[in-house]
């Protein structure tokens, strides 16, 4: 398969309500699609970096700029196979996000040329999933548990709330108090404490929730492995696990007992599998993150989360949890699951309505 042309195209998807995290707070999701245009036919991707250089350090114009100027040069010269990006690019350091969108849509392409489906090629095992959804910080204890309220009636199988300092011991207890034990129930704290918070974090003991998520820095394993032997609470890491490697180490340092795996943060689908399948040969659960994905996104990640290990509900939640429009066909909840796309490749394309209302830039790369 040969390249010809990539388009980078800036959409922005205003969120039904803000999102906040102990990050900040996010009222609009901009964000960066990648169609590659090959002489077997095009794929799509979008890239998982955020306006801001805050949850990584990849922020979108920095993923454009290193899309257009070094990945995508790199790769009209080779005979393009999926299996092939990564190679290729491997001498540019960093800017996994960015990575991971270019080789997504190269798999795209490569799969709806063959007629294959993304879930088959990377082994999925069923066809609908469980999903949870991802619970900001609130004004209020109220207005929290109206909103959780309303997701678990909706149907969502895990609800995970942010916490930071100031916000974590008592809406924890107040959720859990309101909707009962049975409520699978996890927090993730974006990197918002401190080694000397370990003694706080572990009186989340009493609430029986099923991780805590990333609640030192990224490059601190020693502080989760510490948590982790003064807890009971699983920990789980997300920002701290960019590829494989970084997996097999956190796991041996006992910083973790759960991955969350976010294919953009950890450089591509290739590698979100070959996370899936260390922490399986290590006994982990694993689960599928979320970025406030477009249905581009959305559509790969339920793929990914069909595979054997993916055994706890993803940040993959219905497209109206977030937004009234995308660029594709809404995901909807159906008896509490969301389908797995079977349609070759990601299974979806952008509606061209859609696409073009939300369209806020585009750009084409030609070939040289
Ligand atoms: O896509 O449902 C979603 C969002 C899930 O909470 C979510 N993502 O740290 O896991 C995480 C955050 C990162 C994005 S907000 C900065
Ligand atoms: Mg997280």
């Amino acid at each position: 398969m040969k390249l010809e042309g990539v388009e980078l195209r800036r959409v922005a998807l205003p969120l039904v309500t803000p999102f906040r995290t102990s990050l900040g707070t996010q009222t609009v999701r901009d964000a960066l699609l990648v169609r590659v245009a090959t002489d077997e036919g095009e794929g799509w991707a979008e890239c998982a970096a955020e306006d801001d250089p805050t949850y990584s350090p990849e922020y979108l114009e920095g993923a454009a700029d290193v899309i257009r100027r070094f990945l995508v040069p790199a790769l009209f010269p080779i005979d393009l196979d999926p299996a092939a990006v990564a190679p290729a690019l491997r001498h540019l350091r960093g800017h996994v996000m960015a990575k991971s969108a270019v080789e997504t849509a190269v798999l795209d392409a490569w799969l709806r040329a063959r007629g294959v489906s993304l879930a088959a090629y990377l082994g999925a095992v069923r066809r609908s999933l469980p999903v949870g959804v991802s619970v900001g910080i609130t004004d209020t204890i109220d207005e929290l548990l109206d909103t959780v309220d309303r997701h678990l009636a909706a149907g969502y199988a895990r609800v995970k709330l942010k916490i930071e300092p100031g916000w974590d011991l008592e809406p924890v207890a107040r959720v859990r108090e309101t909707f009962g034990a049975d409520v699978m129930l996890t927090v993730d704290a974006n990197t918002a404490y401190r080694p000397a918070d370990a003694r706080h974090l572990a009186e989340l003991d009493a609430y029986g929730l099923a991780m805590i998520e990333q609640p030192f820095a990224p490059d601190d394993l020693h502080a989760h492995a510490r948590l982790a032997a003064m807890i009971g609470t699983p920990i789980c890491l997300d920002e701290s696990i960019t590829s494989a490697r970084d997996a097999v180490t956190a796991i041996r340092q006992g910083a973790c007992s759960i991955i969350n795996i976010k294919p953009g943060r950890v450089g591509g689908y290739l590698e979100a599998r070959r996370i899936h399948d260390v922490a399986a040969a290590h006994g982990l659960p694993v689960w599928c993150g979320g970025m406030l994905e477009t249905g581009l996104g959305r559509a790969a990640n339920l793929a990914l989360a069909a595979l054997p290990g993916f055994t706890l509900p993803g940040d993959i939640s219905a497209t109206a949890r977030y937004y009234e429009r995308d660029v594709t066909a809404p995901f909807t909840l159906v008896n509490g699951e969301l389908a797995v796309p079977a349609g070759p490749g990601i299974g979806v394309t952008p509606e061209p309505s859609d696409l073009e209302a939300l369209t806020t830039a585009t750009e084409w790369i030609p070939a040289p």
